[in-house]
């Protein structure tokens, strides 16, 4: 009887104790988190770019395969975004497809003009998605475009 009095002595006193450290945890947890999906720009802290295809105002009169608008979109929903890197800094550019259309990223050395490819992301097929990693050891202006619609998808590369 005396034993289980001071378990229940014990668990009084252990109980709100725990709770109050379980609060402590998950509020340090809380702000972990928080830093650790903190944005630069349109690039997370990891060095991932997101750079999805995406199929915009979807004209329901057009005829199929009329007037279909795409674009690259970034994580926060932005068009055709201007991509802020760091030379000599590897990054891993994630594509997804939910259109219905191939699409496939090719960053170009310049962003007008002259320019030739740097890397590609290969075809994405509708559906599907890539990755695929980028550095640049060369400060200045690049470009992006997609292959098969260069004059819808396209965008700059600003590289510090
Ligand atoms: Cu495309």
């Amino acid at each position: 009887m005396l034993q289980r009095f001071s378990l229940f002595i014990a668990l009084l006193v252990v109980g709100p104790t725990s709770l109050l450290l379980a609060v402590q945890v998950s509020t340090g947890q809380t702000i972990g988190e928080e830093n650790d999906t903190s944005f630069e720009g349109n690039i997370a802290e990891n060095n991932t770019i997101i750079l999805n295809a995406a199929e915009v105002g979807e004209d329901e009169t057009a005829e199929v395969g009329e007037d279909e608008t795409y674009r690259w979109v970034d994580s926060t929903g932005a068009e055709n975004p201007d991509l802020n890197i760091n030379s000599n800094t590897e990054y891993t550019i994630k594509i997804d497809n939910p259109t219905d259309e191939e699409h496939e990223l090719i960053i170009d050395s310049e962003s007008a003009g002259n320019k030739s490819a740097m890397a590609e992301s290969g075809d994405i097929e509708p559906g599907k998605n890539v990755e695929f990693k980028f550095k640049t050891d060369q400060p200045g202006e690049l470009g992006y475009h997609c292959k098969y619609h260069p004059d819808m998808m396209n965008g700059t590369i600003i590289v510090s």
